[in-house]
């Protein structure tokens, strides 16, 4: 059987059944440059697949995969899963508008049991399927495919910790390649490296397969000198020795595990599918195995945009400053001269930009690890004493941290800087990661400040004000990428950010259209559009979700009769479910529309594809426009009368799958 055809042949995970181990070896091979040419064309996450390889083929050699529950964390790494359950011919298509989602999805295929986006959910949702078989009574195998990165977050801990006291039968599998995106962080981690140096745990037929088969493991009460000799069979730990924390907490350890000897894998597991209660098994993988320069720089080639297959050559394109870059930078100004600043990241330091302020600040700078929950906490204890810390954390992962800013920090008016870079529409990576609900939760939390930059410009005035600002919580959500450029034409007026207060770009007495961030250049634009059919509107840069800058914004309403919001966010809670109630609130009953995004969740993309989809664009702001001026007064009124500001042109005009 030639390599190319073996690869070809593996449409389900059955096909993988009669293969041998030599087989199982040339697929690993085969697959792996299968993954990296499909990868350089459309971008997306390299390096954690390709160390997953042969973990992948043994997990669906000797499992029965969907009948067995295997729960991936995060899904950033299961494209080999992906071609191993037949979806070969459709990687290509992994995270392009209308092909397979870049991580899993219970949508997507019947061996995606569970879908995730973010870390350290899978042992906790293992837990649930295996308390779901017990009641059921069950027989199958539960897995957790866990990383040592994932595994630093509260919510894996949390797991851990109700599934070894539960006792019940379930598989947490390690994946310990001693990175997070960057070098993973931690205790745990400093832990498991001393685990990785102990002797590799080898499993013979002879010996500990025999052992752990003729033991009366799980149920019965093992007798002291059977739990001896079955440690002595399970890890390569002093036999006698308990102080293994995995052991000790209440998983059988089994470990360390070479991660890319397919055969013993294969092997090792179908023995642990016989072990009862909590099993942990830590693996050994190298991030970008078998592709020099992914297994070389593996921070890099995580996930990234196309490149060149046969050197890894990133294809970079021309583009502006990013908003991240812009925020570092200033950041540093700043804290050059304040030594109270701190910066936090959760396991995001190239991401969020902080790495450049770690360079030059090492000991102000903290990655806590993927622990979204504990940086904000921790940035409220430092803000109580005094210090100025900085919380940069993606919009999305800050989901996470909801309570720690409501009940640690805003509750205690506690300055924690919150920078919330990927705010919007993320497009690739798709539903999980969109940051797109921020507005809406952070607006409605008491004594915060919320504001958005519609260019880079803005964002380096606003980092400013959010460092000097001291009477409680300041959160800045900025795009992923560069500054839009606005129309040079336009008085974009002094940059000095007042708490609060709005900006106003044209003044005309149509429509008035309100944006904030990045909504500010589709309102530009559809102003220009307007134009020329001798529309003249007013364009409002809100700046600020919270505080609204009620006295230009109302104003503007009253001026034009009719108001169009604008923002990249939920319009159900959001920037233009603000102004409606501030309109409502001061008796102005003028027609208004929001544009934004529904109330769906998105899917992955290209940003403006996505938008077009919704209708976040300035030719619908442009015809919403019009089509207010040419409603009749008697159908404005009609509209104030039962208080309806409310049609969301965004939602009747799209239809997001
Ligand atoms: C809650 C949350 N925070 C941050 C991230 C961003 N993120 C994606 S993968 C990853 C690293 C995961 O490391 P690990 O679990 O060890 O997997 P590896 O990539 O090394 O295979 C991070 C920080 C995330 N997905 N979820």
């Amino acid at each position: 059987m030639s390599k190319e055809s073996l690869l070809e042949r593996i449409n389900s995970p059955a096909d993988l059944k009669p293969l041998n181990a030599e087989q199982l070896r040339s697929l690993a091979e085969e697959i792996r440059v299968y993954l990296t040419e499909c990868v350089a064309r459309t971008g997306g996450h390299l390096a954690p697949s390709l160390g997953v390889v042969e973990l992948t083929i043994a997990l669906h050699k000797v499992y029965d995969i969907p009948k067995d529950k295997l729960i991936w964390d995060v899904g950033h790494q299961a494209y080999v899963h992906k071609i191993l359950t037949g979806r070969r011919a459709q990687l290509p298509s992994i995270r392009q508008h209308g092909g397979i989602s870049g991580f899993l999805r219970i949508e997507e295929s019947p061996y995606d049991l569970y879908g995730a986006g973010h870390a350290s959910t899978s042992i906790s949702a293992a837990m649930g399927f295996a308390k779901a078989r017990d009641f059921r009574g069950g027989q199958e195998s539960v897995l957790a495919l866990i990383g040592d990165g994932a595994l630093t977050g509260g919510l894996a801990l949390e797991g851990m910790n109700n599934a070894a006291d539960d006792g019940t039968n379930i598989t947490v599998v390690l994946n310990d390649n001693e990175m997070s995106i960057a070098e993973n962080v931690g205790a745990l981690a400093t832990y498991l490296a001393k685990l990785r140096v102990q002797p590799m745990y080898q499993f013979t037929e002879h010996t500990a397969k025999a052992m752990i088969a003729g033991l009366p493991i799980g149920g019965g009460i093992l007798n002291k000198a059977a739990q001896g000799a079955k440690r002595a069979a399970t890890h390569f730990a002093t036999p006698q020795h308990t102080g293994l924390l995995f052991e000790e907490m209440g998983f059988q350890y089994i470990g360390p595990v070479d991660g890319h000897n397919v055969e013993a894998l294969c092997n090792l597991f179908s023995h642990v599918k016989k072990l009862k209660g909590p099993v942990l098994v830590h693996v050994l993988t190298r991030k970008g195995k078998g592709i020099p320069y992914a297994e070389a720089d593996s921070r890099t080639y995580h996930g990234l945009s196309t490149f060149s297959p046969d050197d890894g050559k990133i294809e970079t394109k021309a583009s502006g400053v990013a908003y991240n870059t812009v925020f570092v930078d200033t950041l540093n100004d700043v804290a050059e001269t304040d030594d109270k600043i701190i910066a936090i990241t959760a396991a995001m330091p190239d991401g969020t930009g902080l790495k450049k302020f770690a360079k030059l600040h090492p000991e102000r700078c903290f990655d806590v690890g993927i622990a979204e929950q504990h940086a904000v906490t921790f940035a409220a204890g430092l803000a109580a004493e005094g210090y100025k810390p900085v919380a940069a954390i993606y919009s999305t992962f800050l989901q996470r941290a909801y309570d720690q800013i409501i009940h640690d920090v805003a509750l205690q008016h506690l300055p924690v800087r919150f920078f919330l870079d990927r705010a919007g529409l993320v497009g690739d990576d798709g539903g999980t990661h969109h940051g797109v609900f921020d507005l809406a939760y952070l607006r409605c939390i008491p004594n915060i400040v919320v504001m958005s930059p519609k260019d880079t410009d803005e964002m380096r005035a606003m980092t400013r004000f959010a460092m000097a600002y001291s009477a409680g919580p300041v959160a800045v959500r900025y795009p992923r990428g560069s500054s839009p450029q606005l129309p040079q034409a336009i008085d974009l007026g002094e940059r000095e950010i007042v708490l609060g207060r709005a900006e106003t770009l044209i003044d005309g007495p149509d429509v008035a259209i309100i944006a904030i961030g990045a909504g500010v250049e589709i309102a530009l634009d559809a102003e220009s559009q307007l134009c020329k059919d001798d529309i003249r509107a007013t364009v409002i840069n809100a700046r600020f979700c919270k505080p609204l800058d009620s006295e230009t914004i109302l104003a503007a309403a009253r001026k034009c009769g009719r108001v169009i919001t604008v923002e990249d966010g939920q319009v159900q809670g959001g920037f233009g479910s603000a102004v409606l109630e501030l309109l409502a609130d001061n008796g102005v009953t003028v027609p208004v529309r929001r544009i934004g995004l529904p109330d769906a969740f998105i899917e992955h993309g290209p940003v403006p594809v996505l938008r077009d989809e919704v209708g976040l664009t300035s030719q619908n702001v442009a015809q919403t426009a019009r089509e207010l001026i040419g409603e009749r007064p008697q159908s404005r009124s009609h509209n104030a009368r039962n208080g309806n500001y409310a049609e969301t042109p965004s939602q009747e005009l799209s239809a997001v799958k």
